[in-house]
């Protein structure tokens, strides 16, 4: 934040060396100058726009990649402030553009994306741009201002007349800087960009990558459902069948903060949680999402008690209540505190009771008011529980057992007589023919070969109870020596390749 006190000459000198500074360690502002780093830039100028959709004024966001990698993002919102900064002397919206630490908003209040750079995201993009074009549109005029390594010439300009409002900016990265590439990925920026859609329902993000001329792609990203319509995408673009027809949506608000969940589940034995902070992914967890798993295993329990499904001393635990579950959990709030060595963990600890609350008190209210997925939900729980209860019975054996039978290998096994593992290789082939023709081949110092029959069990797609009983895995983890599971130990794996 800009503090108004400070004086004309202060900001003066943070605009040389600011942008000087960015330029000279750019790693310390955007990451990397790698890929991520150059795509970061696309998403700093997005979220000026989200912010200011968020902000209720914008409705539609373009975003192009124009030949060249070249980069435009344009919004109907307001349009950047265009005034003389009373204090700078200069527009407001160069200031925005040069200023390091100008990029918080003046205004203050509303939710502010911009995570990880707090603001300053739109002078860093400027001072890592070989040039930078920006336009405002003010419902009276088009002002115009171009920069050069963060660097002008000329303030910011009219250049004619308009009824429109917005802001336009045009950037191309500087391959000083990008020195490993400056080309775009589409896909990175397409997921990026849909997910900003589904996590601000309504706005409307029309992408096109015009790079090849003769034939523009392109999509345009806009979900009136929201988190609901991220969740039924997920299960679609990954080919799972839900259990239920409905995604299950609950919020809440309560002063500044927002939250909201959905969820749904589906046919797969793996758990998808997703957690978003002011729009920003939080792949480390934290507050918001330990509140609603919580309230999530808290509610399947309380369902279960209340209609005698549960006996008293009987407990579905967490992992039980999340397997093939899909749930998006988004908090937008005035002041996110993020944690951990990546900044990847909420740790606001007001959001966890909060989150818990609503969670717990919407999704009982769901559950009485439909049965019939409740009660599809506590029998999955159920049934996982089991599974739980049979692969530790599974395991314990399989313990036991190799505790007998320590160092028998699987019998069809043509073992090499090397043991540092680091020379070895295992051939794992199907059926005794191609096993006698790699046994003739192979080199009997280094080499070994295990053949298989039959159908092999996908153990990706398997709950690990089946894992553990199918026998023609058995010669599998043997012959490798590192057991599977909670016992799997890397270290006493018998062959390198
Ligand atoms: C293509 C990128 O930057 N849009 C944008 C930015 C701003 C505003 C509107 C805006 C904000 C406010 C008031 C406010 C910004 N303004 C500033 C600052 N799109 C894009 N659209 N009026 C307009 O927050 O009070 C920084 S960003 F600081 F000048 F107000």
């Amino acid at each position: 934040m800009v503090d108004k006190q400070n004086d004309y000459n202060e900001n003066q000198i943070q605009v040389l060396e600011g942008l000087e500074a960015v330029r000279k360690r750019p790693g310390m502002y955007i990451g990397s100058t790698g890929p991520k780093g150059l795509h970061h830039l696309v998403y700093e100028i997005v979220d000026n726009a989200i912010d200011e959709a968020l902000a209720g004024y914008c409705t539609e966001i373009e975003v192009e990649i124009l030949p060249g990698d070249i980069i435009r993002v344009t919004d109907n919102g307001r349009g950047i402030p265009t005034g003389i900064h009373p204090k700078e002397k200069i527009s407001a919206a160069t200031v925005v553009y040069t200023i390091l630490h100008a990029g918080g908003k003046f205004g203050g209040g509303g939710y502010k994306v911009a995570g990880g750079l707090h603001g300053v995201g739109a002078s860093v993009v400027n001072a890592l741009s070989e040039y930078l074009e920006l336009t405002v549109y003010d419902g009276t005029h088009i002002h115009f201002q171009r920069f050069d390594r963060g660097n002008y010439s000329e303030p910011l300009k009219i250049i004619g007349d308009t009824d429109k409002t917005g802001t336009s900016v045009l950037f191309k990265p500087d391959p000083e800087i990008f020195q490993e590439t400056t080309v775009f990925d589409y896909e990175t920026l397409l997921k990026r960009l849909r997910e900003q859609a589904f996590l601000n329902a309504g706005i409307k993000i029309i992408f096109t990558d015009k790079r090849n001329e003769s034939e523009p792609v392109g999509e345009t990203l806009h979900y009136e459902g929201g988190i609901r319509q991220f969740v039924e995408h997920i299960h679609k673009t990954r080919g799972v069948t839900p259990l239920s027809e409905e995604v299950i949506y609950v919020n809440g608000m309560e002063g500044d903060t927002f939250a909201e969940i959905a969820l749904q589940y589906n046919d797969t034995y793996n758990d998808l949680i997703l957690s978003f902070a002011n729009n920003i992914h939080t792949p480390d967890g934290g507050t918001h999402e330990t509140g609603f798993k919580n309230a999530l295993t808290k509610v399947i329990n309380n369902y279960g008690k209340k209609f005698g499904y549960l006996k008293d001393d009987d407990k579905l635990l967490g992992d039980d209540v999340r397997e093939g579950l899909t749930a998006i959990v988004s908090v937008k709030l005035t002041n996110c505190e993020f944690e951990g060595q990546t900044k990847g963990r909420l740790g606001n600890p007001e959001v966890r009771p909060f989150v818990d609350k609503i969670v717990t008190e919407k999704l009982m209210n769901y559950f009485e008011e439909n049965p019939t997925v409740a009660k599809a939900i506590f029998d999955k729980s159920v049934q996982a529980q089991k599974a739980r209860e049979a692969a530790k019975k599974a395991r314990e054996l399989t313990r036991r057992k190799s505790a007998l039978e320590s160092s028998s290998l699987p019998g069809k096994l043509a073992d090499c007589s090397e043991r540092d593992a680091s020379l070895t290789e295992i051939y794992i082939v199907e059926g005794d023919s191609a096993g006698g023709s790699a046994k003739e081949g192979r080199d009997r110092k280094y080499q070994a070969i295990l053949p298989l029959w039959g159908k092999m069990l996908n153990v990706e797609k398997a709950r690990i109870d089946k894992v553990y009983g199918y026998e023609k895995l058995k010669p599998v983890v043997t012959a490798l020596g590192t057991s599977i599971g909670e016992d799997f130990d890397l270290t006493t794996l018998r062959y390198g390749k």
